[in-house]
């Protein structure tokens, strides 16, 4: 009886762990990682120096209150001066910069007896430089923060700090030095890197100055998050995830058009699929290539399909596109076994600690928007069966699809109100509009009309990233609301650049320039990869877009 309970047990943790124990893609996957290892990409470098020497000014009109003024430049106030007078000095290097620092420093009277200690704090924002860190109240790690302590036992040297920075401002401060020699830091320099290239796309000599500002900031964005993958954020997570691979890889086709970047990105996460062949929410390269162990997100592994159609539609290489098909099958019949009889997405039955994504903003509810997601999930994959002729075999899909938007509006569509409404509360969301939108489950006028009463209503849950509200403008490109797509872009991003945003931020709320998922707004990465769409809207609509304001007719 005993042994009998030990079998049973052990078949149903086996069977709970994966349903292919030997992993279903495990005769591919080295070949796969092999395939992107052999696409990772040179970066390119450039040395800069900083611009200017910076003052911190507390000011309640600026965002998150802090702002620099400059006060001259790095060659008359840091360079030729005695360090140990300076005590603490801020530079501006003009523009947001991912990569290395060094830094040279020379006596300048008698010699060096002691070692020198240095702090070094890199920051992405002024806010980020003045508020303090400690004692430390973010929900992720200390960390993150880029401050350095750097002790110097040989002055004359060129420093390398190891580690990779992403930053515009610099403060330096000495925390020790002897009193028997003075010293200077006679030169320092950051080695920017990158993989992005050159921007190959341009606007219309007529586009307005707000819209190219947007569109520049959006492309300075991608670059800096293009280093050996398309990284999330250079500061913060510093690592590949699915679902702003997809909103990189739109981006990309508009700006650097570097396809290859897309092809390895790819490649690393069939190679990197688990056992069950689930493509994980996302990957870190070093010390060798691996997935964040157990973290899948299922909807961010239905985009990785999504990025694979794109790519395809770029670049019509079918060889990859044949060679990476039945992850991406796969990935549609793991949904499949989701969905109940009466045709809607149960999350319940993906398994445990599957999780799905959104936006970060507190209380979204879901449920409707991931009904939503997975439709289009399904039609985008059969687009991309039918795009390499395979599509004869998944007739049930279209039906399938079909079913859950007919299912989708019994439970979610209110006819008295004209919108999706989610979850047990019948939660209204601006996001959930957008999703059943993008889904094909609501369309013109009435697609028009939910978005519509969403914007109106006082209570409406709206996006709290720039990540969701891509897909509430993509939504109201979908819909025909030209005008009103046109003017949330120019409120919205251009909002973040009246604001000083030189690169997209990963959360904005035009309301609340303190809002962060973690709990402190300092960890927020102000770089953020999936904040950089406008390139893609701004560029794929030039009629919309890149029109003068009177050419168009609007605002
Ligand atoms: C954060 C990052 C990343 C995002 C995930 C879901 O950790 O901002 O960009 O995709 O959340």
């Amino acid at each position: 009886m005993k042994a009998l309970r030990f079998l049973m047990a052990t078949l149903f943790l086996t069977a709970a762990v994966s349903l292919f124990p030997h992993g279903l893609f495990n005769q591919s996957k080295a070949r796969w990682l092999e395939t992107a290892a052999n696409l990772t990409p040179p970066l390119t470098s450039v040395d800069v120096r900083p611009v200017a020497v910076v003052v911190p000014v507390n000011d309640k009109s600026a965002y998150q209150h802090w702002r620099y003024d400059s006060i001259g430049l790095p060659e008359d106030l840091l360079f030729s001066r005695s360090f140990k007078d300076i005590k603490s000095i801020t530079l501006d290097f003009g523009r947001h910069l991912t990569g290395y620092f060094s830094f040279r420093t020379k006596i300048l009277f008698r010699c060096q007896d002691a070692p020198v200690r240095f702090r070094f704090f890199f920051g992405e924002t002024p806010a980020e430089l003045n508020t303090p860190l400690d004692p430390w109240c973010g929900s992720l790690s200390r960390a993150w923060m880029q401050d350095e302590v750097v002790t110097v036992t040989d002055i004359g040297n060129v420093i390398d700090l190891k580690r990779r920075f992403a930053f515009r401002y610099l403060k330096i401060e000495l925390l020790g030095a002897s009193d028997d020699f003075d010293f200077a830091i006679d030169d320092l320099y950051f080695r920017s890197v990158s993989s992005a290239g050159d921007n190959k796309c341009s606007l219309s000599s007529d586009c307005p100055a707000v819209v190219r500002a947007i569109n520049d900031v959006g492309v300075a964005t991608l670059g800096e998050c293009m280093q050996t993958v398309f990284e999330d954020g250079p500061k913060r997570d510093r690592r590949l995830w699915a679902g702003d691979m997809y909103l990189q890889t739109l981006a990309n086709r508009y700006s650097f058009r570097n396809f290859e970047l897309t092809r390895r990105c790819l490649y690393l996460f069939a190679g990197l699929t688990d056992d069950d062949g689930r493509v994980m929410s996302n990957i870190f390269e070093y010390p060798a290539p691996h997935p964040q162990y157990g973290s899948v997100c299922m909807n961010y592994s239905w985009l990785w399909n999504s990025t694979l159609l794109e790519y395809f539609k770029d670049t019509a290489d079918s060889s990859t596109a044949h060679d990476l098909w039945p992850v991406a099958q796969r990935q549609i019949e793991m949904l499949i076994d989701c969905v109940g009889d009466d045709g809607l997405f149960d999350k319940n039955r993906a398994g445990a600690g599957v999780w799905y994504f959104f936006d970060w903003r507190d209380g979204f509810d879901m449920d409707a928007s991931l009904q939503a997601a997975a439709i289009f999930a399904i039609d985008q994959t059969y687009e991309l069966a039918s795009l390499l002729g395979k599509s004869d075999a998944l007739s049930h899909w279209v039906e399938l699809s079909q079913k859950m938007k007919h299912a989708a509006r019994q439970a979610f569509f209110d006819k008295t109100k004209g919108v999706f409404l989610s979850g047990a509360d019948r939660q209204l969301s601006l996001l959930t509009q957008a999703w059943m939108i993008k889904a094909g489950v609501a369309g013109g006028q009435e697609a028009r009309k939910a978005i519509s009463v969403a914007l109106d209503c006082s209570e409406t849950v709206r996006p709290g990233t720039p990540y969701a509200t891509h897909y509430l403008l993509d939504a109201m490109l979908i819909a025909g609301m030209d005008a009103e797509a046109r003017g949330y872009l120019i409120d919205y991003w251009g909002g973040m650049v009246a604001k000083g945003a030189d690169t997209f931020w990963e959360s904005y709320d035009p309301n609340d320039d303190f809002i962060s998922a973690y709990g402190f707004s300092p960890l927020n990465s102000a770089c953020h990869a999936w904040s950089c769409t406008p390139v893609y809207f701004i560029n794929k609509y030039p009629e919309i877009f890149q029109k003068s304001q009177s050419a168009y007719g609007c605002r």
